[in-house]
């Protein structure tokens, strides 16, 4: 069994209704159960692109598949709900990264684990340290509390 955690954010229609369905989903998985779930944050969209604030959050699930059997099931809960893949790094109904899978590094042209940008980006690391500050990062060999930074930009949605 591989405990994983799984970051995810919405910007576009119904943000918090997509967020809930999608967890929903998440949790219907085979051979998958979700454990933990943070509380959810409104942060400014983090990469250049002028887009609507996203909510985020990070889910820690407990599953028996593999990595890439994971990311199969998360890209079938993005079709389902309406992911529409038209601008990088753009408005999205939904989704969900991979960002830790066990202590596993994956390099491959479908999956790279720990998510690449995970170390920096506060929208990623404060949910994460919140439920999970203990994980390591196996690349940089920290924990998730020594890579977390204060952000104003992310704050806690309600
Ligand atoms: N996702 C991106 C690009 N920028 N910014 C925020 N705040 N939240 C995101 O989830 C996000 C982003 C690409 O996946
Ligand atoms: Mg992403
Ligand atoms: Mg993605």
């Amino acid at each position: 069994m591989t405990v994983a955690y799984i970051s995810f954010g919405s910007n576009m229609g119904d943000r918090a209704r997509q967020i809930t369905d999608a967890l929903a989903m998440l949790n219907e998985v085979r051979e998958t159960k979700v454990t933990q779930v943070s509380a959810l944050y409104e942060t400014a969209p983090v990469g250049g692109v002028v887009q609507d604030d996203f909510l985020n959050g990070v889910v820690e699930v407990s599953t028996y598949l593999s990595a890439l059997e994971l990311l199969d099931e998360i890209q079938a809960i993005e079709l389902k709900l309406n992911r529409v893949r038209k601008i990088h790094w753009g408005p999205r109904t939904i989704d969900l990264d991979i960002v830790l899978f066990g202590s596993q590094v994956i390099d491959s042209e479908r999956l790279k684990v720990p998510h690449p940008y995970m170390h920096e980006r506060s929208f990623v690391l404060i949910p994460l340290n919140e439920i999970a500050p203990y994980a390591i990062h196996p690349i940089l060999n920290q924990k998730v509390s020594e890579l977390v930074t204060l952000d104003p930009d992310v704050r806690i949605y309600k």
